[in-house]
């Protein structure tokens, strides 16, 4: 069927849910007639919105046009779109901002209700109903089995020579869930492709279309020299003995810095070739495949930008015993992320001279993106490292500050913050000792007495704060001004 036949079917109040994770593998056709529908339904006079479900963020054709046409209600795990953003921060969508590894448990649970829809990209499909999905896995497995409906978006752009990357597996619920069998990077524990109910597929769509992932910025000096440090301090923790010299596996976080930092410590020859576990393996994981210095990632997608997913194609040959993408349920697994030891490195928005981090609130109000997968990490990784640049918008802001705004990874998770100025080592540490390790070595020059003033201010107590003063570094920024000129 077309698209626009396939959204007659949808409903006011209908909770949708779309295959991918990021904006890779997501449906991009029946999406973007939905929110035609949703448009003309609104200059009807009707109300009309649904319900969003997803792996994780997607791309302009999903969450883009959906949040324009003011289609979407209620929205779940996780988004980065700027419409979507600015939908759920003017409160024209509830956006619940969830760990990406509970999500299919939370619709399996029940504490979510069951999808309507499943709408799944694929490259492949057969006869008795077996997909093969394209660039992403995300929560589809669940989704598939939980929808009433599956609509199938069989986009083309994707080569049906796919089939085998994906190793689908859910594990059962408790009590009667066991362990997870994989105890190495590449282990495979499921099958290659999803079983869907054939009577629920109600139509096929034919598309040709690539995935819409943004550019990356290009490495500059300040990046360079954050992924520098966490190189040097990885270097230095094999020398002492508190990583193997074998290494172990590393997981990396979204967007620019994490891209940038991922280079760069594959770029440290001191540092033995490795591996990955993730959930989105970002373009500086297959230059560095190319390199020979990334043996294997085993991730939740492939959130390359499209030159770079073209040349993985291409070249698959290369590329297919090295890459496998698994449900987040299982790429972003607490038990699995601490048996396995990864070293996570996730970007903060800010954090706290004691080591709390948010990751999400900007001004601790306006939603960012959401926690994604950098809680299921943090908490269970063997090192849990945060970096940042030490000051956002053009040095008017600290990014370390007395107090977060926002709470996403607190003191006892996060064991290393790094910035471009160096490395605050956490671990054993009491507040206070804490606070002076981070405003010594990460803190810009420009706010270091401003912070030791307000620790010296702070009242008596095991984590000294001056309660009155504790936000007056965001409050500086939201009357207008500038950090440097907080009054305390
Ligand atoms: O603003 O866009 O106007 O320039 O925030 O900052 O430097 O582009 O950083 O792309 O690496 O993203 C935390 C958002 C970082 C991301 C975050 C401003 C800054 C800039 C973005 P502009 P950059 P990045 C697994 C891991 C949570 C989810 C996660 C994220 C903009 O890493 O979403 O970790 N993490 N998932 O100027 C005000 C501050 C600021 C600030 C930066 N303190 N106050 N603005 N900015 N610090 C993957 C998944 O979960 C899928």
């Amino acid at each position: 069927m077309t698209a626009e036949e396939a959204v007659t079917l949808i409903k006011n109040n209908d909770i949708i849910s779309l295959s991918g994770f990021t904006a890779t593998g997501c449906p991009k056709a029946v999406t973007r007639a939905l929110a035609a529908k949703a448009e003309e339904q609104h200059s009807k006079g009707f109300f009309f919105k649904i319900g969003l479900y997803t792996g994780a963020s997607t791309g302009e054709s999903a969450d883009g046009v959906l949040s324009r046409a003011n289609s979407i209600s209620f929205r779940t795990p996780y988004q980065s779109n700027i419409d979507s953003r600015n939908a759920l921060n003017n409160y024209n969508m509830h956006y619940f901002d969830l760990h990406l590894s509970e999500f299919a448990q939370y619709l399996r649970y029940g504490f979510l209700p069951k999808p309507n829809y499943a709408i799944l990209e694929v490259c492949d499909i057969t006869k008795n109903g077996k997909i093969i999905l394209t660039s992403a896995v995300g929560v589809s497995p669940t989704i598939a089995r939980l929808a009433d409906k599956v609509i199938i978006e069989l986009n083309q752009y994707h080569p049906k020579k796919l089939i085998g990357v994906h190793d689908i597996y859910e594990p059962f619920d408790p009590p009667n869930r066991k362990e997870i069998p994989i105890y190495s990077v590449n282990d495979r524990i499921g099958v290659p492709y999803i079983q869907i109910d054939p009577e629920k597929i109600i139509g096929i769509i034919d598309t040709n279309l690539p995935n819409e992932i943004s550019p990356f910025s290009l490495s500059n000096n300040l990046t360079k020299q954050i992924g520098k440090n966490v190189a040097n301090f990885l270097r230095m923790e094999m020398t002492i003995g508190r990583i193997p010299l074998s290494f172990l596996p590393i997981q990396s976080g979204v967007g620019n810095i994490a891209n940038a930092v991922l280079s760069a410590i594959g770029l440290n020859e001191e540092i033995p070739k490795f591996e990955i576990y993730t959930e989105v393996i970002q373009d500086a994981v297959i230059e560095l495949m190319e390199m020979n210095r990334v043996r294997f990632a085993s991730g939740c997608s492939l959130s390359l930008t499209t030159p770079m997913l073209n040349k993985v194609y291409d070249e698959w040959d290369f590329f297919k015993d090295k890459l496998l993408l698994r449900p987040q349920e299982i790429s972003n697994n607490p038990e699995i992320v601490r048996r396995l030891g990864l070293i996570s490195i996730n970007t903060a928005l800010e954090a706290d001279i004691f080591g709390n981090i948010n990751s999400t609130h900007v001004g601790g109000t306006k939603m960012m993106n959401g926690i994604g997968g950098s809680g299921d990490f943090c908490r269970n990784a063997y090192l849990s490292i945060f970096t940042m640049p030490s000051t956002a918008k053009d040095g008017r802001i600290s990014t370390i500050v007395p107090m977060v705004s926002h709470v996403d990874h607190n003191e006892h998770s996060v064991k290393i913050l790094i910035t471009e100025h160096g490395v605050a080592d956490l671990r054993g540490l009491s507040p206070v000792q804490r606070a002076k390790t981070i405003i010594n070595n990460c803190v810009d020059d420009q706010y270091k007495d401003l912070l030791f003033k307000y620790l010296l201010l702070g009242q008596k107590g095991h984590t000294p704060h001056k309660i009155s003063s504790a936000l007056s570094f965001h409050d500086a920024i939201s009357n207008g001004g500038d950090m440097k000129n907080v009054k305390l």
